[in-house]
C-alpha cells in the first residue's frame, strides 16, 4: 500500500485544490492530507475564510482523500512521514525546491505537481469582494446528530 501526504491550508476549497488531491491519489493507493489549523494558519500569515473543523470536514468529503489530520507546524513533516509510514510527500509546483520540503527526500520521495493556473483562493476573495469581518471564520452549523454527539445522547 502506498502511501501519499500532502499539507495545506484547503480554504474556499477549489478545482486547483481537487485536481492536487485526485493527482497526488494516483501516484499511490491511500492519501493523507494535512490541513493547517487556525493557529498555524496564524503562523503562516494566511487568514481563512473556513475554520480548521469545516476545512478537515470538507476534504473528508472528498473522494480521493483517505485521512485528514492537523498540520500544526512547519516541523512536524519527519515525524509525519515516520508516523503514517509515507512512501511520497506531494505539493503544488510553487512549492518545488522548497527548504520546507525538499529535506524531506532523506526521508521519501518529494513530488511537486503542476499548480492549477487561474484558481486560487486569494482570486476568489478577490473577484467576489469577500471582506470577511475580522476573526469572525465562518463554520458549518452541526448536524442534528453531531449535536446530539456532543451532548452524549
Ligand atoms: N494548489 C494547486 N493549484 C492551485 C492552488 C493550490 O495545485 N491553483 C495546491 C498548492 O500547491 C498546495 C495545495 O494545493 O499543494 C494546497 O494549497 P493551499 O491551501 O494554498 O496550501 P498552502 O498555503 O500552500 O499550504 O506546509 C505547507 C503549507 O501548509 C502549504
Amino acid at each position: 500500500m502506498k502511501r501519499i501526504l500532502t499539507y495545506g491550508t484547503y480554504d474556499l476549497l477549489h478545482y486547483g485544490h481537487i485536481r492536487l488531491l485526485k493527482r497526488a491519489k494516483e501516484l499511490g493507493d491511500y492519501l493523507i492530507v494535512a490541513v493547517s489549523t487556525d493557529e498555524f494558519n496564524a503562523i503562516k500569515n494566511k487568514k481563512s475564510y473556513h475554520n480548521y473543523e469545516t476545512r478537515k470536514k470538507m476534504l473528508e468529503a472528498v473522494r480521493y482523500v483517505d485521512l485528514v489530520i492537523p498540520e500544526e507546524n512547519w516541523e512536524q513533516k519527519v515525524q509525519d512521514v515516520k508516523d503514517y509510514k509515507v512512501d511520497v510527500v506531494v505539493m503544488g509546483s510553487d512549492w518545488a525546491g522548497s527548504d520546507r520540503f525538499d529535506y524531506l527526500k532523506e526521508y521519501c520521495e518529494v513530488v511537486y505537481l503542476d499548480r492549477t493556473e487561474g484558481i486560487s483562493t486569494t482570486k476568489i476573495k478577490k473577484d467576489l469582494n469577500l471582506q470577511t469581518p475580522k476573526n469572525e471564520i465562518n463554520q458549518i452549523p452541526e448536524t442534528k446528530d453531531e449535536r446530539k454527539k456532543k451532548e452524549g445522547k
